[in-house]
């Protein structure tokens, strides 16, 4: 049992959401008070969100390639880090744990850390979240300014490390949890244990001031996973098999939520809300039932198994936004990113879901390996033929390699040139076949076709046209 005075701030690092609190800790916070550790929270990316200017704001994230990099990053925010480390310290825990949801955070953290270390050089640091996820990404960091990194999901092995350090036991690999050392001398523990989302409790968000946040919406998490495995899909590997919580405790989340806070909308942030059919009628018709004056979003994997009927149901369960994973309307490169559908059932649930009165938006990848000028062609065609039942792009995307994805894990058979890997940092994005029909050049031209289509039909559209050029 971790003793009560053996607490920890949870600090959330920037560049992340403005719109809604960080699901991530507020689950973190919850967990610990639940099993009587003492837990406060600072969420930093929200305050300096509101400090920033007005040009930096609207691209929060998709400037953030450039923003949130080490150098130009300490321009515009040094004098900011002086005061964060002082109230940091003020709260008086050893004991700090900083949240990374991409790896456009570490630049920040290093320096913040770099900072709180030179005062009090005693502090504990433990550092988690997706940005920290693979080994490569902690070999930014020094070993002797992070003492552990928290890989995967927090809950119990942040308890496992309370635990240890306030019983002052030595760490160990056990049933519980592994403990490696890095290169840089980092050590980096990992929960072993899968836990269903039921044996968490419900994440209250009482540490956050939600007024700081630009939208009155509240993310919710039913389930964890994913049914399919998408070639170039991180989430994926972040997340694991499918795994969905009961509707029982999702509809009591919305409905405490809504006594609490007064919230009306959610954000469901699962992989998909259609990994269980009969799960999602059942949440649909519960919605229903209870009559809640809600309106949600969420995004939907296309499903050939799928009928209106479904549609209608979410329609009727206050559902306002589906996002699909459709990435593509060419069979070929769909079977080439192991999507699991086809171009005609992508159509199928477009019309289904605009008939039902639901609002459609879509992402799509631009120049996956394998796509030629006429697959390419098929998606343009299709986009201008059914643009009536597109309401908006959510993401348009130029192809790029995720690490840990089947496609970098397997690039021979994408037939995407590997040497450069190594040679060049920008490969993620740059990247070309070996015949060199598909690349970087090739690939950027597309987009920009797609994008003028797009404003020629009126679809709005979000990219990351502007992080790439
Ligand atoms: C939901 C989500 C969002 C939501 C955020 C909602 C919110 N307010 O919470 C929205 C849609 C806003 C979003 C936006 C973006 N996202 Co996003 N998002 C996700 C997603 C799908 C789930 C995250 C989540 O909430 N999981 C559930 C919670 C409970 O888990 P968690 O956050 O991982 O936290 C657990 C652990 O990580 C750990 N943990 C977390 N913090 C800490 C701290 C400590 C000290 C410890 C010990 C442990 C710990 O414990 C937690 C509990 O188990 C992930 C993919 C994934 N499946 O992980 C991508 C993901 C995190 N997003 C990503 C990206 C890139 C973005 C965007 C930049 C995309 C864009 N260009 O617009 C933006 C950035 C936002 C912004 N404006 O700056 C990437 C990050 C990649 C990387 N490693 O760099 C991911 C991994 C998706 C991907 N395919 O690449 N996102
Ligand atoms: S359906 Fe979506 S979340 Fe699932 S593997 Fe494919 S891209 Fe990833």
């Amino acid at each position: 049992m971790v003793q009560q005075n053996n607490g920890i701030l949870l600090i959330n690092i920037p560049p992340w959401d403005f719109e809604k609190p960080p699901l991530g800790v507020a689950c973190l916070a919850t967990y610990l008070k639940s099993i009587g550790v003492s837990v406060e929270v600072m969420d930093i990316n929200i305050e300096i969100y509101h400090k920033s200017p007005e040009n930096i704001k609207s691209k929060w994230s998709d400037i953030a390639a450039s923003v949130w990099l080490e150098k130009e990053f300490a321009v515009k925010y040094d004098n900011d880090f002086q005061k964060y480390v002082d109230r940091i310290i003020s709260y008086g825990y050893k004991i700090l744990g900083f949240s990374i949801n991409t790896t456009m955070s570490i630049g920040f953290l290093k320096r913040l850390i770099l900072q709180i270390k030179r005062a009090d050089p005693d502090k504990i640091i433990v550092v988690g979240g997706p940005g920290c996820f693979f080994s490569h990404t902690l070999a930014n960091f020094r070993g002797d300014f992070v003492n552990y990194f928290v890989i995967g999901k927090g809950e119990f092995a942040l308890e496992w490390l309370l635990t240890k350090l306030s019983a002052g036991d030595s760490l160990k690999n056990d049933e519980k949890c592994r403990i490696n050392k890095e290169e840089n001398g980092c050590l980096r523990i990992e929960g072993i244990k899968e836990y269903p989302i039921d044996s968490l409790p419900l994440p209250t968000f009482e540490e956050f001031n939600l007024k700081l946040y630009t939208r009155a919406v509240l993310p919710v998490r039913w389930s964890q996973g994913c049914i399919r495995s998408c070639a170039f899909c991180l989430d994926k590997i972040f997340s694991g098999d499918y795994s969905p919580g009961s509707v029982e405790r999702v509809v009591a989340g919305i409905k405490f939520y809504i006594d609490k806070y007064g919230i009306k909308e959610f954000y469901f942030i699962d992989n998909l809300i259609n990994g269980d059919l009969r799960l999602l009628v059942e949440l649909c018709d519960r919605i229903i039932k209870e009559d809640l004056s809600i309106v949600w979003n969420g995004q939907i994997a296309v499903r050939a198994d799928m009928d209106k009927a479904i549609f209608v149901k979410l329609k009727m369960a206050k559902c306002k936004w589906l996002n699909f994973g459709v990435e593509s309307f060419s069979d070929k490169v769909l079977l080439a990113m192991n999507k699991g559908f086809k171009a005609e059932n992508v159509v199928q649930n477009m019309v289904d879901a605009k008939a039902a009165g639901l609002n459609v938006a879509i992402f799509i990848i631009v120049g996956f390996p394998g796509e030629e000028e006429a697959d390419f062609e098929e998606t343009t065609e299709n986009i201008k033929r059914y643009h009536e039942y597109i309401d908006s792009i959510a993401n348009l995307n130029l192809c790029s390699i995720s690490f840990g994805t089947d496609m970098s894990n397997n690039l021979e058979k994408y037939n995407i040139i590997a040497q450069e890997q190594e040679l060049s940092q920008e490969f993620w994005l740059k990247w070309h076949t070996k015949d060199n029909k598909n690349n970087f050049e090739i690939r950027l031209k597309r987009l920009l076709k797609l994008r003028s289509i797009l404003e020629e039909f009126k679809i709005p559209f979000k990219d990351n046209y502007g992080l790439i050029v």
